[in-house]
């Protein structure tokens, strides 16, 4: 019989190679910008965050026949710069205003609104940059390297992660109906996640059969995190979750206070068993994506 996958030790393993990859990505994107928004830059993405993004990029990357080498951590990198300049920009004033992340002062407590603006502008074209030369490195043709930046950008632009905020901030104070809610997380949250998977297995030259399913897999991944991330907003403290202020707080719709806990519960299981189905349908040996999915309804912060 074999082995359950020890995703803790998974995580902890995938820990040291994001974060060198983050390093050596902020070490050329900060010697071009000014000292005080290079240390913005470097307290936004060096704090201690989960790194999920790069580490599913890295996790299908291997499981379609990638190099498991550097320069695949270097392409996840890109996820990651994204993913933290939108946590730096989404906790200034204008947005929600929060004090804390990932366990200590937001970006612009400790280096100031403009400069923290500034600091998230930077990172955007530099994640660009970053996917490409990650991806010729690996050895992707023009195409392939082009096709990678595509994901990337789609992902996260107004068709993305840009554009589910915009419905996210326009529906402050206002209560979402089912289908709008998750609208707004496949696009905030669901279509970087997606892309990440995407993005590992474009580079590795995954065929399209492959890449549909594990963007069903991510989907259904995506709206599993978002849906964990509601409950834990409305049950766990925020010294527990290292950030405010909480949703209820901003007023903002969840799918705990649309559908009650036990549904929400319910509705972000229905979701991992769709992933794992996903993946099945992929045909790809990937512990390491089935355990990820189990773990998004089951993490504590
Ligand atoms: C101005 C409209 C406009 C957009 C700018 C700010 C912004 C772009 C986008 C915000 C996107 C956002 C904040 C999405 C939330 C995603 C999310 C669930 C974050 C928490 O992710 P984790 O749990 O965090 O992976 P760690 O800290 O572990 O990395």
């Amino acid at each position: 019989m074999s082995q359950p996958f020890d995703l803790r030790a998974y995580l902890a393993a995938e820990k040291a190679p994001v974060e060198a990859a983050l390093e050596r990505a902020l070490a050329w994107i900060t010697h071009r910008l000014p000292a005080d928004v290079a240390e913005a830059a470097r307290h936004g993405v060096l704090s201690d965050g989960k790194r999920l993004r790069p580490i599913l990029c890295v996790a299908a990357h291997r499981a379609c026949g990638g190099a498991d080498d550097e320069a695949a951590y270097d392409l996840a990198a890109s996820l990651e710069l994204i993913h933290a300049y939108s946590l730096m920009h989404d906790d200034l004033p204008c947005m929600d205003d929060a004090d804390l992340r990932r366990g200590r002062p937001t970006t612009h407590r400790e280096h100031g609104e403009a400069v923290t603006l500034r600091a998230g502008a930077a990172l955007i074209p530099a994640a660009a940059l970053q996917a490409w030369n990650a991806a010729r490195a690996l050895g992707c043709d023009d195409d392939v390297a082009r096709a990678t930046v595509m994901i990337l950008l789609q992902a996260a632009g107004g068709g993305g992660m840009v554009g589910g905020q915009w419905i996210d901030l326009e529906g402050e104070g206002e209560s979402l109906a089912a289908e709008e809610l998750d609208d707004l997380h496949r696009r905030k949250t669901g279509a970087l996640l997606t892309g990440s998977l995407l993005l590992g297995a474009r580079a590795a030259g995954a065929g399209e059969k492959v890449r549909e399913a594990l963007q069903r897999y991510g989907r259904a991944v995506g709206l599993a995190f978002q849906i964990a991330d509601d409950i834990l907003d409305a049950t766990q403290s925020a010294e527990t979750l290292g950030k405010n202020p909480s949703d209820a707080a901003l007023n903002k719709s969840t799918y705990v206070a649309l559908h009650g806990l036990e549904e929400a519960r319910s509705r972000g299981n229905q979701e991992v068993r769709k992933a794992l189905a996903a993946l099945e349908d992929s045909g790809l040996e990937a512990p390491a994506l089935a355990a990820l999915a189990r773990y998004v309804m089951e993490r504590r912060h």
